[in-house]
């Protein structure tokens, strides 16, 4: 049977998926469209057959033609839809961060646990991005000996207008986070955040970039720079350092051209348009793995994790010190 995709907050991301779930992905398609702004949700569900707009999440969960929820709505809002998904136990795709902070991710954790089986993939694409997947591949044959440091790089063109210094760690440098977790194997255990004098380009008041750097329990160290008013493009590199060599990706050279006396590429200009085939195998991956009846991907542990590292990135920034990670015991639903 096609699963019914309610999705939820129809904004860049949500019109996005909502286009992709239409165009790209099989096996789904989009019966609801949900949006507090009534307006935005109506356009979106016009452009698709068959979909029905609504401004409350639980209203549209409640239908009898929906069968899964992809929620893409802003981070303070997940929690609510994500109980409101495990009244129905309906599985979900929920956009990054899980909740905004380490508690509210900790209590969505102690309900997916009561309803004693996995509903919730998190929506961490760098997972499902080809040149992660190839690093993490080669990561895994041991080839290269063990991982001692990453070096990442994350570059955005602008900042959106309300942006903080705080939102460098808690919506960007989250998918860092991930990547480390993921790629090494490790949790973070300590964080630390130096700070450059800002770019001229940032807005008033804004720490940008960062230099973010994290411990691991696999004794790695990892660095990010995030940059997120950087003004030429969108950027996002790796390279692991290990003990018999090294690996890079993101340098973004599918075409070079020479001319002119140049040579040179074209780098992407948002995440949208550098990740579009990760959210594509993401989306298709979750959808697959519903319609098998399994849960698989990022999980609420790793929501949790990542949101406990960004309490304390945001420390780590506001004091000035090193702040070590807290977290509680790993259940064995998340073993
Ligand atoms: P956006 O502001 O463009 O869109 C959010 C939409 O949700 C708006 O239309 C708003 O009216 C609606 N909304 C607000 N509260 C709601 C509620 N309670 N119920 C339903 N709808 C509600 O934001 P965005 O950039 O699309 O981000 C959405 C989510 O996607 C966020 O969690 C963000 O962190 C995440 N995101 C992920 C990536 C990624 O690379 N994976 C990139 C950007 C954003
Ligand atoms: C945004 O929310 C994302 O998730 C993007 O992947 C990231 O690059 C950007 O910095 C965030 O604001």
């Amino acid at each position: 049977e096609t699963l019914g995709v309610a999705v939820i907050g129809t904004g860049k991301m949500g019109a996005d998926h909502v286009r992709r779930i239409q165009e790209v992905t099989s096996g789904a398609r989009v019966t609801a469209v949900v949006d507090v702004d009534a307006e935005r949700a109506k356009m979106v569900a016009a452009r698709v057959d068959g979909c029905t707009a609504y401004t409350d999440p639980a209203a549209a969960m409640a239908a009898a033609d929906v069968h899964a929820v992809l929620v893409a709505s802003p981070g303070p809002a997940h929690e609510a839809a994500l109980l409101t998904a495990f009244e129905h136990d309906l599985p979900v795709l929920c956009e990054k961060p899980l909740t905004p902070d380490a508690a509210s991710a900790l209590r969505i954790l102690e309900a997916e646990r009561k309803l004693g089986h996995r509903r919730v993939q998190v929506g961490f694409m760098r997972r499902y991005d080809a040149e992660y997947m190839k690093l993490k591949s080669l990561l895994e044959t041991g080839q290269l000996g063990r991982p001692l440091m990453l070096h990442n790089r994350h570059r955005n063109v602008a900042s959106a207008p309300g942006w903080t210094s705080e939102m460098l760690i808690n919506d960007s440098v989250t998918h860092e986070m991930d990547v480390t977790r993921w790629l090494l194997g490790h949790e973070i255990t300590a964080v630390t955040v130096l700070t450059p004098t800002p770019s001229d380009n940032a807005p008033d008041g804004i720490r940008d970039p960062q230099f973010v750097i994290f411990e691991t329990d696999g004794g790695a160290i990892v660095d990010v720079e995030i940059y997120v008013n950087c003004g030429f493009g969108y950027q996002v590199q790796a390279e692991a350092v290990c003990e018999r060599g090294t690996a890079r990706i993101g340098d973004g050279h599918a075409m070079v051209t020479h001319a002119a006396g140049r040579w040179g590429g074209i780098i992407a200009q948002d995440f949208v348009e550098r990740f579009a085939d990760a959210y594509d195998r993401e989306v298709q991956a979750w959808v697959d793995a519903t319609r098998r009846g399994e849960v698989t991907g990022p999980s609420v542990w790793d929501g949790y994790a990542v949101a406990a590292v960004c309490e304390a990135g945001v420390r780590a920034l506001e004091e000035g010190v090193r702040v070590e990670v807290e977290l509680v015991e790993r259940p064995a639903l998340y073993q």
